[in-house]
């Protein structure tokens, strides 16, 4: 890996007076942008798709902001070829998308649906055409109903089912994608899916999220091997993590253990099977009493589930800031603080005392707090922890209420503010002996933001929703020239144009 300078190297520059140096990235550093099948491709029951657990959710009153739905999201699926030109225009080296199982496979099994995987075909071609190397990632949460109706991730069929479509999609695109990610957030499908209920399928209990979380995990090994059957010896495989970066509220002993639990359910429940073969004792104990681990890890499962990766994603946006919430009085209101959607059921099984706080200091639209450092410190526990593991930034970026003026154009310096700060601590990390790949912004575009439905934006790209319209933001161009010139500005507003 090719060595770049130490930041304090540059501040120590600026304290004797010489400017600030803009931040130079390795060569081959990937810069690209991220999106999902169901926040942007629409087009919802045309060529065989049916219905995935987000279009059940999402036409469930209640369930979505101003009853808001994927159905047409940004119409991806009839504009990809223009998304592509734009992304072209915008000088990324690499796009991550997400592969609807539902287009594939629209029962969950059986022979893929050829229109489905033709979709997907093109676009890799398209991407291709222009240059920008395609990063697949196998499931972002949209899982087929009628696998969710004989008991989704709750079940251990449903890890041989993913196998069998990641053999699928390895098949039909390994021969042109170099990247593939096996799941996208897995703590988000399980703890959010069965345990919160604020995302799809919306259920509220604890020992199913936790069944979910083994099963997410034995459908990630299960599909690696699948794809390595599949897939020519260079392509890479990974999987996407939405790492929290945990801090405790103070050091007594309490709020310490606090920031134990949820590190465990939080991080270890995946990091450790996946990269270390063994779920966390910790762990085993804290939720001992929601479920039988003994019946629910089988012999072999572990050693499926380590099944070596080549690249771990890791998706950031805010550090949690946790307590014991019996000791503290206030913010134990779990269902607002813990930065992932209201609810009355916590996603923390084991850890349902445990209180969460919003940092003080400057929010995203979100209400997160904007903090690179927590960017920065996952980066370095990785590259301590897995010295062997290349990590690639597979999502990072913020929403911020974006409009768009009279003269059309839409100016937010924030998140350019924003992404300046987490790419100066992407670069830190590299000086600092962290081997980063890569760099994905979320999101390309304006999209379906899940609970929040059209009502949070983070992309570089706005999308007016009534008539399709895309108008790059000015951080699009700004982020433009970064990737283009492979260096950061010293300072956000020194922005340049593409
Ligand atoms: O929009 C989501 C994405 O689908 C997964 N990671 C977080 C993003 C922002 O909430």
């Amino acid at each position: 890996m090719t060595a770049v300078r130490s930041e304090s190297a540059e501040s120590a520059e600026t304290a004797t007076g010489a400017a600030p140096a803009p931040l130079r990235f390795p060569p081959g550093f990937i810069w690209g942008a991220a999106t999902a099948a169901y926040q942007i491709e629409g087009a919802a029951a045309e060529d065989g798709r049916t219905p995935s657990i987000w279009d059940t959710f999402s036409h469930t009153p209640g369930r979505v902001l101003n009853g808001d739905t994927g159905d047409i999201a940004a119409d991806h699926y009839h504009r990809f070829r223009d998304d592509v030109a734009l992304m072209s225009g915008l000088h990324l080296g690499a796009y991550r998308f997400s592969v609807s199982w539902s287009r594939v496979q629209p029962t969950g099994r059986g022979p893929a649906v050829q229109r489905g995987l033709d979709f997907y075909r093109q676009l890799v071609d398209e991407l291709l055409g222009r240059g920008i190397t395609p990063v697949a990632t196998l499931y972002h949460w949209d899982l087929p109903q009628e696998l969710e109706n004989v008991g989704g991730w709750t079940v251990r069929d449903t890890a041989e089912r993913f196998a069998e479509y990641a053999g699928i999609v390895g098949g039909a695109l390994g021969d042109r994608v170099p990247y593939f990610t096996t799941l996208n957030e897995p703590w988000c499908s399980a703890f959010l899916g069965y345990g919160s209920g604020v995302h799809a399928p919306g259920r509220t209990d604890p020992e199913a999220a936790l069944k979910a979380a083994h099963h997410l995990n034995l459908a990630h090994g299960r599909a690696v091997g699948a794809l390595r059957a599949t897939l020519p010896a260079a392509a890479q495989t990974s999987i996407t993590l939405n790492l929290h970066q945990i801090r405790p509220l103070s050091a007594t002993p309490a709020d310490l253990d606090a920031a134990r639990r949820i590190d465990a359910v939080g991080n270890r429940v995946f990091l450790d099977p996946i990269l270390s073969g063994n779920y966390p004792a910790d762990l085993l104990a804290d939720t001992a009493h929601l479920v039988d681990w003994e019946a629910l890890v089988r012999d072999g499962d572990l050693a499926e589930i380590s099944r070596p990766i080549d690249l771990l994603g890791v998706n950031y946006y805010t550090p949690t800031l946790v307590s014991d919430g019996r000791t503290h009085a206030e913010g134990t209101d779990l269902a607002r603080n813990d930065g992932h959607g209201a609810s009355a059921y916590s996603p923390w099984p084991g850890s349902e005392h445990v209180a969460f706080h919003l940092a003080p200091g400057e929010t995203t639209a979100m209400r997160w707090s904007v903090d690179a450092t927590g960017l920065y410190d996952l980066l370095m526990r990785i590259s301590r922890e897995h010295p062997e593991l290349p990590t690639m930034v597979t999502e990072n970026g913020a929403a911020y209420d974006d409009y768009l003026s009279p003269e059309g154009a839409v100016n937010d310096p924030q998140r350019i503010a924003y992404v300046h700060g987490h790419l100066a601590a992407v670069h830190r990390a590299l000086a600092d002996g962290a081997d980063v790949r890569g760099y994905f912004l979320w999101s390309l575009m304006d999209n379906f933001e899940w609970a929040y439905g059209y009502s949070k934006r983070f992309g570089a790209v706005y999308v007016d929703f009534s008539t399709q319209r895309r108008i790059p933001k000015r951080s699009a161009h700004w982020y433009a020239a970064v990737a283009r010139d492979n260096v950061l500005p010293d300072v956000p507003e020194e922005a340049g144009t593409s």
